[in-house]
């Protein structure tokens, strides 16, 4: 038994009805843009589900290219998706989740808003949705003008068929270096089922466009009995690594691969949500047993930390199959993870600095 004093119970008392707001622990930094974003009249405070501005982590939103660093943007194009329906929700739904996300890294403490102008852009308004080969070559011309603009994209699929256009527009045809986490490694070559535009060939064509370097090029999670489909991969040069190759080599070995394969070149990171387990993450197209836990993940892209990354996607996320929105939390908690690296990495490569304003 220990002893309440009148005196601790008097000190406890004075600290739970201090009024000069959050202290944040004597972070400054923090406290000082807690008070900025209220005063901008942002709504990181006191939303409730689905409320708020409805946008990414509360960020602006705005397609005003100059005004951007980072945009997090929307790709609910699910034409090509040959198993189950749906990935079209995804970005909403992470939206809705990503309001709880943020706006501190409670690790390392960044503010992606204060490093950078973080917007929402929204959707890629598709206007030919029914039409594979349109849809490429306008997403192709919004993520040109990314680049055009010195944009670093975070985007929240749709079908992983995207990839490879947003590559080919964010790139310009200078390859840039891959990390890639799918249970597949989507690879698969020319008219697989009948089309060269799948999500199946992704990385295939992105190679072929120049918009990734294969030998610059790293798979993880790769899993189950289509690996004939992927010959592409080990005779391009990429590294794969497949599940039972991680259960030896585990989170550290992968990220010393990485490190040595990409050191401080600039890279796109790419997530297929059944890279992960179906235990953590049953909301997706074609779900994959014995993948990746979600800690591991975590972990993998905290071990990212301080490269040069330019670009990320979540892709083939597939909100109906998953009625609790487990797998729309857990995307929305690696987004903001990616969205901290990719603010670092932008303020590092940019003089440009700014931060993100929410009235102008
Ligand atoms: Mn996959």
């Amino acid at each position: 038994m220990t002893t309440m004093t009148q005196e601790r119970r008097e000190k406890l008392k004075a600290l739970a009805q201090r009024s000069d707001g959050f202290t944040h622990n004597g972070d400054r930094a923090i406290a000082d843009f807690f008070a900025r974003a209220q005063d901008e009249g942002s709504t990181l405070f006191g939303d409730s589900f689905g409320g708020g501005t409805g946008s990414f982590f509360h960020a602006p939103t705005t397609q005003a290219l100059k005004d951007i660093d980072i945009a997090c943007v929307g790709l609910p194009f699910e034409t090509s998706a040959p198993v189950r329906p749906g990935t079209r929700f995804a970005a909403n739904a992470v939206r809705e989740w990503s309001g709880f996300r943020g706006p501190v890294h409670d690790v390392w403490k960044t503010i992606p808003f204060e490093l950078c102008s973080v917007a929402d852009f929204g959707d890629v308004p598709l206007r030919s949705p029914h039409d594979v080969d349109a849809t490429v070559r306008q997403v192709t011309e919004v993520y040109t003008q990314f680049r055009e603009n010195g944009i670093y994209p975070l985007t929240i699929g749709g079908v992983h068929t995207m990839t490879h256009p947003i590559l080919r527009g964010l790139t310009g045809g200078e390859p840039v270096c891959l990390v890639h986490i799918d249970a597949h490694a989507d690879t698969a070559r020319g008219d697989f089922q009948g089309s060269e535009l799948n999500d199946c060939s992704v990385f295939l064509n992105a190679a072929l466009d120049g918009a990734i370097d294969p030998e610059r090029t790293i798979q993880i999670g790769i899993r189950n009995g289509l690996s004939a489909f992927w010959d592409f991969s080990h005779e391009s040069g990429m590294r794969v690594i497949p599940m039972h190759e991680f259960f030896e080599i585990g989170v550290a070995g992968v990220l010393k691969e990485i490190r040595e394969r990409i050191g401080d070149r600039p890279f796109y990171l790419s997530i297929d949500t059944d890279g992960l387990d179906s235990t953590y993450l049953p909301g997706t197209q074609l779900p994959e047993p014995f993948g990746l836990t979600s800690r591991e993940l975590l972990l993998i892209i905290r071990g990212l930390k301080d490269m040069n990354i330019i670009g990320a996607d979540i892709a083939e996320l597939c909100p109906p199959y998953d009625p609790h929105g487990i797998s729309a939390n857990l995307c929305s908690a690696f987004a903001f993870e990616i969205l901290c690296l990719l603010s670092e990495s932008h303020a590092r490569n940019f003089s440009k600095a700014r931060k993100t304003h929410w009235k102008g």
